[in-house]
């Protein structure tokens, strides 16, 4: 029978890769059907956002008579009601819950798994229709299986993780994840409702024209990285410029566009808020690792952000990710050697 194998699922993916280690248990596969399965259900409604003013706006209630949620809160709500019921994950730290949630029932207690997730990065761009994002980071847990999760599985350092990934709700909804095997991308087919495999082993290229950062806090920004954000503007014997700006304020959206065309972002540090803005664990570590496998670097201005050792479920650190060239020119600036 000649089955039409020139379209690939992500479950069909996830399996292929699971035949490549017949010692493995296949729940990093489950894992990650859960994750695609969350993401369907929130596409719906990021879909739909624009309609909520008419079905009663976030904290009203609506036509059918239900409390109309925020649409974060409505996205964590499902990615933690689909792992808590999987056989893969024993707990979630995630941006919208002050602590980690840990699922404590017998199955989730054996499960090899955490996950940490940001779970609609962005969501202020939601009511003017820009692209938003999901990112999630998966460890093997260091706790004792069969006692529930805890903090120690969640503070491990980023170089630890086992898979990353984001889903981007834009003008298609895709979903690109990363293991130390490669970074694959997957685009939601409606028509059967499966998240079908449409960039295979993405690549970032080694250098690029695009350079993403708000330029409303260039006077907060250390000298270096002023100076380098100058010779981005510059045709300059000593940078790679001019480049051009480019900067959606949805960081998935921002990253994945300089993933796939070459590209630098940063979101420095300042001086009223010397570690940044972004999350270390569920926002810099999953991009990190996704950008490094493809072939890019990232760093925290000092080192490696893989190699920084969390002390704080949601601490923040300053974000410079990109193309390997880049990132090189990049840190003749700010850490020169
Ligand atoms: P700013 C969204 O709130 C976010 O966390 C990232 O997605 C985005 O890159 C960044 O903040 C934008 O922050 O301060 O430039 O508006």
């Amino acid at each position: 029978m000649n089955i039409n194998r020139r379209i690939q699922t992500l479950d069909e993916f996830t399996i292929q890769q699971l035949r490549a280690f017949p010692q493995a248990t296949g729940e990093l596969s489950m894992l990650l059907r859960d994750i695609g399965l969350a993401s369907k259900r929130v596409n719906v409604e990021v879909n739909k956002a624009g309609l909520v003013d008419i079905l009663g706006d976030a904290g009203s209630v609506n036509v059918q008579g239900e409390d109309v949620k925020k649409l974060d809160v409505f996205a964590n709500n499902q990615f933690i009601g689909v792992l808590k019921h999987g056989i893969s994950c024993a707990g979630v730290g995630s941006e919208e819950n002050d602590d980690i949630v840990v699922f404590d029932d017998e199955v989730s207690n054996n499960s090899k798994y955490v996950m940490l997730m940001d779970p609609l990065d962005g969501s202020g761009n939601i009511d003017v229709n820009v692209s938003i994002g999901t990112i999630f980071s998966i460890y093997r847990r260091v706790s004792e299986r069969g006692k529930p999760c805890t903090i120690e599985d969640f503070l491990q350092p980023g170089n630890k993780q086992v898979a990353a990934g984001y889903v981007i709700y834009g003008s298609s909804t895709m979903l690109v994840y990363a293991t130390k095997r490669g970074v694959n991308g997957f685009t939601l087919d409606p028509s059967i409702g499966e998240f079908c495999l449409s960039h295979a082993d993405i690549q970032c290229p080694p250098t690029g024209k695009i350079y993403s950062v708000n330029h409303g806090n260039f006077f907060q920004y250390q000298d270096e990285v002023r100076k380098y954000i100058n010779g981005c503007q510059a045709k300059d014997k000593n940078s790679g410029g001019p480049y051009t700006q480019r900067y959606i304020g949805s960081m998935v959206a921002d990253v994945h566009r300089n993933l796939m065309k070459g590209g630098i972002f940063m979101y420095p540090g300042t001086t009223d808020k010397p570690k940044g803005k972004l999350r270390l664990l569920y926002e810099c570590n999953p991009l990190a690792f996704m950008v490094e496998v493809a072939g890019g670097k990232a760093t925290n201005g000092q080192q490696r952000i893989l190699d920084v050792q969390p002390t704080e479920l949601h601490q923040r650190s300053p974000l410079f990710i990109g193309s390997k060239d880049m990132m090189e020119e990049l840190e003749t600036f700010i850490n020169p050697s």
